[in-house]
This record gives structure tokens, sequence and C-alpha cells, in this order.
């Protein structure tokens, strides 16, 4: 199927049959396509298409399409205006795949704006696939990236009233949280991915979550298709999430009930789950988007045709 694939690719067609495992064959034209989380993501959509439609890639399109919103102060979950650890430190995990399989991540980055950029530089100017902390920043300024201080006088506002009534305690209930994961499919059918965030407001210091975590905030296999997460980390750590998306993709499934599966899998496995919200959003090698979610208050951007929409993900509780 694989050499089918790349063969039917060649001509600009895809086969979604890849998808549904040989059932109803549909042919569709490659046409660039851009998915990304939240309503941020619409924002971020226009940045990535302008690319695509220019020719781009789809790894430079997750890339550019994301630094849009970790641009952004007034975004409280991303880049600069992040909401702080709990002792008032920004710090950032983003992580980039392309479509040859290469990744990239910066994890518990300080003072640089665009760590998905940094996750870039990782994954083309160094072996390796992930570095963190200090060791992530030293590696930035290295190439360029310039120190500044992330922590805007809101978030700091904010972080200083949360500190009052909090007592420390990580905040780790459901409406804190808003990283961006984008998906993006090239006019040659390529698929990439990227995902940032400044992770849980107020979480100790040094916490990492699920984002800079490849197969766990993104994973893509450009054979088959494409996954990004959004939401408590930790529940995704715990169940490989993204990659989980991709294989049940692989395995069959479309790309609406590999993230079915994928929550299944965190319901059947965490009593607490209610407490918690993830969304999951995919992207299949023929186009073919899905998401599913915990609570259904998860959403996302769809651009496709010219036309960018915010889409209401299916939730399993629909509370
Ligand atoms: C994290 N998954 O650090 C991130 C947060 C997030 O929407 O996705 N917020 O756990």
């Amino acid at each position: 199927m694989k050499n089918s694939l790349a063969a039917t690719a060649g001509v600009g067609l895809l086969n979604t049959a890849c998808a549904n495992q040989g059932s109803k064959e549909m042919i569709r034209s490659i046409k660039p396509k851009v998915v990304s989380t939240w309503r941020h993501g619409l924002q971020a959509n226009e940045a990535a298409n302008e690319i695509l439609k220019a020719g781009g890639s789809a790894l430079d399109a997750a890339e550019k399409g994301v630094m849009v919103i970790e641009a952004d102060p007034e975004n409280t979950s991303v880049g600069i205006g992040g909401a702080p650890d709990r002792d008032g430190n920004v710090t950032l995990d983003a992580c980039i795949m392309d479509h040859k399989g290469n990744a990239g991540s910066v994890s518990f980055l300080q003072h640089i704006k665009h760590p998905v950029a940094v996750a870039r530089k990782v994954m083309e100017e160094t072996p390796h696939v992930m570095l963190a902390g200090e060791g992530a920043l030293r590696f930035a300024i290295d190439q360029g990236f310039e120190k500044e201080n992330l922590l805007t006088e809101k978030s700091k506002a904010e972080w200083e009233k949360w500190r009052k009534t909090s007592d420390y305690k990580p905040v780790i209930n459901v409406e804190n949280h808003d990283t961006i994961g984008m998906i993006c499919q090239d006019a040659n059918g390529n698929l990439s991915g990227s995902c940032t965030t400044s992770g849980l407001a107020y979480k100790m210091h040094g916490r990492v979550g699920d984002s800079p975590v490849i197969g766990a905030g993104l994973y893509v296999d450009n054979d088959y298709g494409a996954a990004v997460a959004t939401g408590m980390g930790e529940l995704m750590l715990k169940t490989l999430g993204a990659f989980l998306v991709v294989e049940l993709i692989r395995q069959g499934m479309s790309a609406q009930e590999a993230c079915e599966q994928a929550i299944q899998r965190i319901v059947d496995k965490m009593p607490d789950y209610k407490d918690f919200q993830v969304g999951y959003l995919a992207m299949d090698k023929a186009g073919n988007t899905g998401a599913f979610a915990i609570h259904k208050w998860f959403n996302y951007a769809e651009m496709a045709d010219g036309k960018n929409e915010l889409i209401d993900s299916k939730a399993y509780l629909n509370d």
C-alpha cells in the first residue's frame, strides 16, 4: 500500500483507501490543508496557509503558523505572555516533526519567545531530538535567538492574584489550557506538525507536559497521518496519545475513529478522567480530519479550500 500511495501521490492524487482499508475508493486532488487546536488556530491557520498557497512546505507552514500565536502577548498559554509556573517563571515546551520522520523538541525552555523555532533547529542542526532547560537555552542563544522577558505585566498580575488564594498548588482543572498544535499538508501531500505551549498555568517548577514529547503531544507518519494533543498533558504522556492516534490510523481506522479510541483508552485506564480535559486532533494522509475530547468544549480551526472555520469537537462526555 505504501508504494501504491507514493505512486498515486506522484500524479497529484491520493487514495483514501489507506484510511479505510480498501473500502470505497475516493480520490481527491491534493490541496493544502491545515488544522490546529482552539480558537487561536484560526489566526495561525491563515499564516500557515499563506505559506502553503505559495508552494511552501508543510514543515515551514507548521512552524510559521504557530509562531504567530507564540508572538502574541495576549495569549496566555503559548510563547510570550504564557502563564508562568507557580514560582513566576515562564517555561515553554514545543516540538516539530516533518514528513521524513525527523523530529525536534525543547522542554522547560525559558526566555525564548519561539520555542518551536528552537525545536526545528534542534531537529536540523543537532544529532538529537530533545534539548531541555539550560542546555536548550544555551543552544538557542548560540543559534542567534534573543533572550527576553516572557512574563508580561498582565500574566504577572494574574499570577500574583492566583498566588494569594492558591497556596502554591499546581492548577490542574479543566480551564487553564490552550496549547496550539497544528498539522499541515502541502501540495505534495506531505504532512508535518508542530505543538507549542507554556504548559499548565502555575505548574510546579520543572514540570514538563506532553507537548514537547514526540508521540505524546505530536506524531507524524507521512505514510498514514498525523495527530496533535491538547489538555492535561499527564494523561497523554501516560497513554502516548498522539502516537496512539496515528498508529490506529495506520491499522485502518479513520482519523475520527482513531481520536475516539485514544480518548477511550484514557477513559478505560484513568478513573479520574472526568476531572481533566484532553483533546486529540488528527489528519490522515488523504486529508480527512478527526477530533475528539473528553469534555465537549474542545474546538479546532480547519483551513481547507481557502475556508477557515472553527469547529466544535465531539466529546466523550456531553457536559
Ligand atoms: C500541557 N498539554 O502542558 C499541555 C497543556 C495544554 O491546552 O495542552 N493546554 O500539559
